[in-house]
């Protein structure tokens, strides 16, 4: 097992690692910017190193700084966290060739998963289900107009590099696709530094669900059910629940089976999430595969009883999953996280400050993850989720009344804060009915004016 882990992260997530690493018995390295001095992830951390100035390009997401910071402290793995080096291949081989181990999967197969198109091609020789589209990168835009008619309008044009909506455009006809494929292309070019572009059926008023999965190093692959996270502004999910009031046993059962045997053939090891999207069918069709621990892991935690980053620990050190889960994995009640961030309630944009007053609820079923105290400050240089808020019921109901109270029970002064959105969310007549497409906060925008 190893003895000292650095935590190549900062906020929530860092602190959630170090928890992990406590029960394990492992020391723990906490970096840190100089924006982050007096955080909690530095003072719980066993040993904290400085790593540079605010900015993440000259701290987080510099990989010598990193890499020396692991080597002064003599530790023996990494682990990125969400976002930052999470999904980058190249400092995953950067630790290899420095005897650390990377906390994922090897990095053959984050830069599988990283081309967008490449992921959808192994998927689809796998058996998973895809959407009919182009296979491989388009050539141009005479090869996308072929696709397009071979698919039938309307087609989403998306960047191979992509993520996060960057570079996507929603083609309708044919006459406005030239223009479409060449603004998507120059965007993938500046955003990404690759202008590869694919092309699949566009999906009206999807919702976006996601499947959670283990996989150890000897190829046993575990799926652990879906978390629905619909609920997104501007690519940025603001809740997420599981069960999904639309996933069959039966649908989870054909799904995590066939992406137990893919993730296995592509020698998958780490916790990693599939996303697909579901059509008004209740159809399922994958889209992308994100190789690190998400934001919203949490929610499977809550309803499997399963602590996924001490189980990512386990697998990286080579633990087999069957003595990383000691039994079947069962799914009991319904999980909803709230993501609290720091932002203006109309403009959606960051509220960095003091936080003068912070008083997180509690109680049975409550669960706060979070890196924030009173008196403390959130820097204006990184983003800006300051707790998750996750709650388990018996149900989707008592989920629900506890989400309610707990968040009636969340005091944050000193910046704005999305919890009064959530509350009205969670007060909304078609959130209760589970009317949860990702078109959903657009019309709850449209019925309740712009601050919800
Ligand atoms: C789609 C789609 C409809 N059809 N693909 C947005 C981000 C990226 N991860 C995938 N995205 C989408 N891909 C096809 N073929 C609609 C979206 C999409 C979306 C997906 C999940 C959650 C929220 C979304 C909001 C707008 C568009």
């Amino acid at each position: 097992m190893f003895k000292k882990i650095l935590i190549a992260n900062r906020g929530e997530i860092a602190l959630r690692v170090i928890c992990a690493c406590k029960e394990l018995g492992i020391r723990t390295v906490a970096i840190y910017s100089d924006a982050d001095r007096n955080s909690l992830h530095v003072r719980f951390a066993d040993e904290a190193i400085c790593i540079g100035p605010p900015q993440l390009a000259q701290s987080y997401l510099n990989i010598p700084a990193v890499i020396s910071a692991a080597e002064i402290a003599n530790v023996d793995a990494i682990h990125p966290g969400y976002g930052l080096l999470s999904e980058n291949a190249n400092f995953a081989e950067v630790c290899e060739t420095c005897h650390l181990k990377f906390i994922g999967p090897p990095p053959e197969v984050t830069r599988l998963m990283g081309e967008k198109e490449k992921a959808r091609a192994a998927m689809k020789k796998a058996g998973v289900p895809i959407l009919p589209g182009s296979d491989g990168v388009l050539g141009g835009d005479g090869e996308a107009l072929e696709w397009a008619r071979a698919v039938g309008f309307p087609v989403i044009i998306k960047a191979s590099a992509g993520g996060g909506g960057r570079g996507m455009r929603i083609v309708r006809s044919e006459q406005e696709l030239p223009g479409l494929f060449n603004a998507a292309q120059s965007e993938a070019a500046a955003a990404f530094g690759n202008g590869d572009l694919y092309m699949e059926k566009y999906v009206e008023n999807p919702r976006h669900i996601e499947f959670q999965v283990l996989a150890d190093q000897y190829g046993t692959v575990a799926s652990l059910g879906e978390r629905e996270c619909s609920i997104q502004r501007r690519h940025q999910k603001l809740l997420e629940e599981s069960p999904s009031t639309q996933v069959t046993p039966e649908l989870r059962e054909e799904i995590g089976q066939v992406l137990c045997k893919t993730l296995s053939d592509v020698g998958y090891v780490n916790a990693g999430t599939i996303e697909f999207l579901m059509d008004t069918d209740r159809k399922l069709y994958f889209i992308e595969m994100n190789t690190r621990i998400q934001v919203e892991h949490p929610v499977t935690e809550m309803v499997t009883d399963v602590d996924l980053v001490k189980s990512q620990i386990l697998l990286a050190a080579g633990e087999t999953l069957e003595n990383v889960l000691h039994g079947p994995i069962v799914h009991r009640g319904h999980a909803i996280e709230c993501r609290i961030n720091a932002e203006h309630p109309e403009k959606f944009t960051p509220s960095a400050g003091k936080i003068t007053t912070f008083h997180p609820p509690g109680g049975t079923g409550v669960r706060v993850d979070t890196a924030a105290y009173a008196e403390g400050t959130i820097p204006p240089y990184y983003d800006s989720l300051i707790a998750k808020l996750v709650v388990r019921g018996k149900d989707r109901d008592e989920a629900i009344s506890r989400m309610s109270r707990a968040l009636g029970m969340f005091i944050v002064e000193g910046v704005y804060t999305t919890i009064p959105l959530h509350r009205k969310i969670l007060a909304d007549p078609e959130f209760r009915a589970g009317h949860t497409d990702t078109t959903f906060i657009e019309r709850f925008f449209a019925r309740n004016g712009k601050q919800g």
